[in-house]
């Protein structure tokens, strides 16, 4: 799965609450039990071209544009956190070191697809 996502991050390793709180355009990209950050949004159509119908599998990672960040999230769960009420459809992605991600997405549907592949990878 792939698609734009606005990412704000909240806590550091340790559970320590992030400076740089800003919500930040990201193309965002599930392969696998790996979660990638582009930062350049624009290469999101780039990224969904090599992306097979079906979802998740990769058809060439050869010429795919080297994420900025990556993270498993085999130990990580996505969960859509009632208490945060500043943004619609964010969901909270938790990692068992302690950095807590906010992500936001376009909608509802959106934000569940990307709480159930998470969690499901
Ligand atoms: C942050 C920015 C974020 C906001 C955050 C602010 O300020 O306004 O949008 O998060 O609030 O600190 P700045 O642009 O100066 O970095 P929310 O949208 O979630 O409110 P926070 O400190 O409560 O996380």
């Amino acid at each position: 799965k792939v698609g734009l996502l606005l990412r704000k991050d909240d806590t550091v390793e340790g559970g320590r609450r992030v400076l740089n709180r800003k919500w930040r355009e990201c193309c965002v990209l599930l392969t696998g039990s790996q979660l990638l950050f582009f930062r350049d949004p624009t290469w999101t159509a780039a990224i969904q071209a090599h992306i097979a119908p079906s979802g998740n599998r990769m058809l060439s990672r050869a010429a795919l544009p080297q994420p900025d960040e990556y993270v498993s999230v085999k130990d990580a769960v996505a969960v859509f956190d009632k208490s945060y009420i500043k943004h619609r459809h964010t969901l909270r992605l938790v990692m068992s070191d302690g950095r807590h991600f906010l992500l936001q997405a376009p909608d509802e549907k959106e934000m569940n697809e990307w709480i159930s592949r998470i969690n499901y990878a």
